[in-house]
């Protein structure tokens, strides 16, 4: 199952996802597309944060790849309610239906305050340095995860995504850039990898200038084939940021954008 399947990464990774033998169940308030001829999907209209959808929802998935929640700031209030505690929701649904994986979505700004003079080689299980609420939602993202593997044993990975995106737009993402493809097979990886029980790791492409290491998803068998260096000569030069974050370390706090 997909949480957020009709959002920005749900849609790029859908047709990607797409294999002999599976199905996929796309979850989401907006109703995703409907399926192709050719597509095994089930739709389910319905928020995270909401217990009984759920509970249906998670009967009989083998695994879930949790994307729902707000991908920007937003207010406190919406923050907690859909990205906090609509990942609480989901992860008690999957432990009730017996759900044995989790794939959570975090995110670079779990850790956005971490200067990038010392991200190359930061683990990604160190210590949330969050850069807006959102941020902090993440950093709850990830410790939730703990808590279920801890005392249910599910296996959860939780993906410290950069920018996902069909391509690059600025200076920053020439680091960060997870392409869709990449993306997919990093999906991949982590629902194929046979025990993982619980880990963060980052997720960005084989990016020349990525400011974060790899070695965390490839150990689950990750093989990016994308360097966004591609990009290199099209992107608008904008300011040179020292912290992970980048403009989300001084957008307002609690502000929608
Ligand atoms: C994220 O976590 C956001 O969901 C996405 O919208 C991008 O802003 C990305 O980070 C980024 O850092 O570029």
């Amino acid at each position: 199952m997909i949480t957020g399947a009709a959002g920005g990464i749900g849609t790029l990774v859908r047709p990607r996802l797409r294999k002999q033998g599976r199905t996929l169940r796309l979850l989401d308030i907006t109703r995703p597309a409907p399926p192709e001829a050719s597509e095994d999907v089930e739709i389910v209209e319905g928020s995270v944060t909401d217990a009984d959808t759920m509970a249906l929802a998670c009967e009989d998935v083998d695994a879930i790849l949790h994307l729902a929640g707000h991908s920007r700031e937003n207010s406190w209030a919406e923050t907690l309610s859909v990205n906090i505690d609509g990942t609480r929701t989901v992860l008690e649904a999957a432990r009730k239906s017996e759900v044995p994986r989790v794939l959570l979505a975090s995110s670079n700004h779990a850790a956005g305050f971490r200067p990038v003079s010392e991200t190359a080689t930061l683990a990604a299980d160190s210590a949330p340095r969050p850069d807006t609420y959102y941020g902090v939602s993440k950093a709850a993202v990830e410790a939730l995860g703990s808590l279920y593997h801890s005392r249910f044993g599910m296996d959860v990975i939780c993906l410290r995504i950069g920018s996902c995106f069909e391509e690059v737009h600025d200076e920053r993402g020439l680091g960060l850039w997870l392409s869709p493809d990449d993306a997919a097979r990093l999906f991949e990886a982590c629902l194929s990898c046979r025990s993982p029980g619980y880990r963060v790791i980052w997720g960005v492409s084989a990016n020349t200038r990525r400011p974060v290491p790899l070695d965390e998803a490839e150990a689950l068998g990750y093989r990016p084939q994308d360097d966004a260096e591609v990009f290199a000569s099209q992107v608008t030069p904008g300011t040179d940021h020292d912290l992970l974050g980048g403009p989300f370390t001084t957008a307002p706090l609690g502000a929608p954008n």
